[in-house]
């Protein structure tokens, strides 16, 4: 059992949300601390303690652990990869400098565990796209691959030279009833949900054939919380993680089967480009071997879900 004190860096942000409500389910409301720039959602703010903290200050951080003995950091502040291309000097500033900190942070004693998301936007045109391995050749194109090869690196580079405990996995697109993307590229598989209950039609901005890996939030989170809990290898920093992949099309055929007149319509943007360089699937089997990483949500199952919860909420 964890003993620690947790801080969640990003607490108001699509993942940060539902692994502060998680976390504290696990290991107890007073043991985990959420924190972001501004205020998040009443479940977050009222079921524990608060922080307004920015990540970008390596002091407001180090305050913060001290306030609350912190010794675990989830690190989930970043901006993805549709808003980093419109910012990409703030997106590298929040991306890069937010994860020096915090391994600077480990490296002076600070803290004793720290998790840092990485994604499959590591990857780019010349990786191979099916099956994408655990190591390939990462070429990114995007402002936030970039900034999240170069932050893979700089932990495995933390972790060789100063024994920083410090664990990743990269997240495919990730989709959840509660809480809205923010700006990245596989948005649209979340939209399509809520568009096709609010309106019985909606107008995708990728093409008909785009496959690209997803997952289904509480496999994310569970993924998330797993990986930190394993006795793991020294080899990786960042796991290949994967669950489903599918295209426009097929998710569209899986929200007919509930709605039978839902309509879709295709106008590619240049979001298009991003998704053309990503991964249509991902070789997960490092993870599964080394942690035991195992999905529970197909697309039939989180399409049922998503729509449910939709509805009653
Ligand atoms: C994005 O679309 O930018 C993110 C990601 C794949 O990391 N969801």
């Amino acid at each position: 059992m964890n003993n620690s004190t947790i801080l969640v860096i990003g607490a108001c942000g699509q993942i940060g949300s539902e692994l502060v409500l998680k976390l504290r389910n696990v290991y107890g409301n007073n043991k985990v601390i959420a924190s972001d720039i501004k205020e998040g959602y009443n479940e977050l703010m009222q079921g524990g303690v608060f922080e307004i903290l920015d990540a970008t200050y390596k002091n407001s951080i180090l305050n913060i652990i001290k306030k609350h003995n912190v010794s675990e950091v989830y690190l989930m502040a970043a901006m993805v990869s549709v808003v980093a291309e419109k910012y990409p000097h703030r997106a590298w500033d929040l991306n890069m400098n937010s994860l020096m900190y915090v391994l600077e942070l480990a490296q002076e004693g600070h803290l004793k565990k720290v998790f840092w998301p990485s994604s499959i936007a590591v990857f780019g045109k010349s990786t191979p796209t099916i099956n994408t391995p655990q190591v390939t050749i990462s070429e990114p194109s995007t402002v936030y691959g970039i900034s999240k090869l170069a932050g893979e690196r700089w932990c495995a580079y933390y972790k060789t030279k100063y024994g920083i405990d410090v664990r990743s996995v990269r997240y495919p697109g990730i989709i959840s009833w509660k809480t809205p993307p923010g700006g990245g590229t596989t948005d649209y598989a979340v939209e399509i949900y809520h568009k096709a209950l609010e309106d019985g039609a909606y107008d995708c901005f990728l093409s008909e054939d785009t496959r690209l890996p997803m997952m289904y939030m509480d496999d994310a989170i569970d993924a998330t919380i797993n990986l930190m809990e394993a006795e793991v290898p020294e080899d990786f920093v960042s796991y290949n993680i994967s669950a489903v992949n599918f295209t426009p099309k097929e998710i569209a055929e899986s929200i007919k089967k509930h709605i039978a007149d839902f309509k879709i319509t295709y106008t590619p943007d240049f979001r298009q480009k991003i998704a053309d360089s990503w991964p249509q699937s991902i070789d997960d089997s490092q993870a599964i071997k080394d942690w035991g990483w195992k999905p529970k949500f197909d697309l039939e199952k989180m399409t049922q879900v998503m729509l449910q919860n939709l509805k009653n909420n």
